[in-house]
């Protein structure tokens, strides 16, 4: 087979989000978010405040490290690191009249530093980290006044770190909101008294954010890249039944959804069909249409995995997944945490994006989640972790077949590239880093940082561009 080929200047990194990594939760000014308040992850229940079995309240403490980390992550040759900023930092409340500088500061040192090493920030302006007043207040995205006091916080972003940041994604995941409404849409009314209606006005809200945001950032900032951030589900028909084709479909479209507007600027013909199937009747505007005609210049996702769909009632167990789950696919096998592990499904996702919109697209997302051991190599500690290098490597020659295949590819950065606080379950355990973090569930460790095994592979793909890369044996 031709060895694996990217383009040059292709992106090379990793990504993490604020609330995943930093702790200090109550430093420097910030008000609480969501994550504060959610020590078990989207598994568990919430808690009334911040408790002490929450991870999250210290994380990896980036929020001190952050000039060593980023240190760490230029000795691999990162050219692209994808970090979060906590709303929370910049507007305590969300809806403060005024920013707290404190929390400005901190990422106009976090961008020093990348400039300092010559790497590309990419920005998610909100990743799972609502301010916690705004879920309480105003249940979320389900308020319209979200979007004003998200335009809010997107001009002080855009203002301060305009000259400095490149590239920014709008939301993290925009269309888990379906399957997660608190984590990803703030709302603070229990899922199972929430309505259609009421979830798909919190979708509308965000999408007309999300579009304002980019108008805003195209008149601010003429050099900036906005993207959309969707998290990729492949989905397959479990047998070839025309049923199961068309159950994929709807399925798909969920989830597709979510690009076309951000692409195309108008709802699908087949989602107003499913509002009207279900009865939902939106609150849309003539200025929300105008807004949403303001469309991206790239498409970035997260992929972990792809999931089966099927009609038939006997296929009733579901895969455990990334927010969004399915019926299990027989043919490939799970991570130690359920999630069916599946490189053929990147290319796969990369056609379809990109036959649909012919928009670049941004891989900013993807790993392995996985049980690290500590053991000493010559004195050192390391982790040997050879099968996140297989996971990464299958994944990346894929994706590489998806730029022969002729899709547009801006870049990749894995998912935890340091250790970090997993979203779902909010474990330590769950570990996807090049460099080894010290903190274990309970709470306990030094959190020293460590170099693995895969923190010199990825450093010799950078390096190669790819041509390191171990060519798989069949396509
Ligand atoms: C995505 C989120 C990330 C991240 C990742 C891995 O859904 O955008 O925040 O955590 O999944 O998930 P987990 O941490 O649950 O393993």
């Amino acid at each position: 087979m031709a060895p694996v080929a990217f383009p040059d200047g292709f992106l090379w990194g990793g990504a993490t989000a604020a609330n995943q990594v930093e702790g200090a939760y109550d430093e420097g000014g910030k008000g609480l978010s969501i994550q504060d308040v959610m020590p078990r992850g989207i598994v568990g229940p919430r808690s009334d405040g911040p408790t002490p079995d929450n991870l999250k309240l210290t994380a990896i403490d980036f929020y001190h490290r952050y000039a060593s980390d980023i240190a760490l992550l230029a000795e691999m040759g990162f050219t692209v690191f994808r970090f979060s900023i906590a709303w929370s930092r910049i507007f305590p409340n969300g809806d403060d009249e005024e920013p707290n500088e404190e929390g400005l500061a901190f990422y106009d040192a976090v961008l020093d530093e990348c400039a300092r090493h010559g790497i590309e920030p990419l920005v998610t302006i909100s990743h799972y980290e609502t301010p916690l007043a705004l879920a309480e207040c105003y249940d979320g995205w389900a308020s319209r006044e979200l979007i004003g006091l998200y335009e809010r916080y997107v001009r002080v972003l855009f203002e301060r770190y305009g000259g400095r940041v490149r590239y920014w994604l709008t939301f993290n995941e925009i269309n888990s909101i379906l399957h997660a409404p608190f984590l990803s849409g703030a709302i603070a009314t229990p899922a199972d008294q929430l309505s259609e209606t009421t979830l798909y006005q919190a979708v509308h809200h965000e999408l007309v954010a999300s579009a304002l945001a980019t108008r805003i950032a195209h008149e601010t900032m003429p050099d900036a890249r906005v993207g959309c951030m969707i998290l990729a589900v492949p989905t397959y028909p479990l047998t070839p039944d025309p049923r199961d084709v068309i159950e994929t479909m709807d399925a798909d479209h969920r989830n597709l959804f979510f690009g076309d507007v951000h692409v195309r600027g108008t709802y699908p013909g087949y989602m107003l069909r499913h509002f009207r199937d279900r009865g939902i009747e939106l609150d849309i505007t003539e200025e929300d249409r105008r807004i949403l005609t303001n469309t991206v210049d790239f498409v970035s996702f997260s992929y972990y995995m792809s999931v089966c769909q099927s009609t038939d009632p006997d296929e009733k167990a579901k895969v455990g997944g990334n927010v969004i789950s399915g019926v299990p696919n027989p043919r490939l096998e799970a991570s130690e945490w359920g999630w069916q592990i599946d490189p053929r499904g990147l290319r796969y996702v990369c056609n379809q994006f990109w036959d649909r919109w012919q928009k670049p697209l941004f891989v900013v997302e993807n790993g392995l989640g996985a049980h690290d051991e500590l053991v000493e190599v010559d004195g050192v500690p390391t982790v040997l972790d050879r099968y996140r290098i297989d996971y990464l490597n299958d994944h990346l020659v894929q994706l590489g077949e998806a730029i022969a295949d002729g899709v547009e590819v801006l870049g990749y950065t894995a998912w935890g590239c340091i250790d970090l606080v997993s979203a779902s379950t909010a474990q330590m355990s769950k570990r996807y880093g090049f460099v080894y973090v010290d903190r274990h569930d309970d709470g306990s460790g030094s959190l020293e940082r460590y170099r693995k095994a895969s923190f010199d592979w990825y450093a010799e793909v950078i390096r190669t561009n790819g041509a390191s890369l171990r060519p798989t044996a069949d396509r």
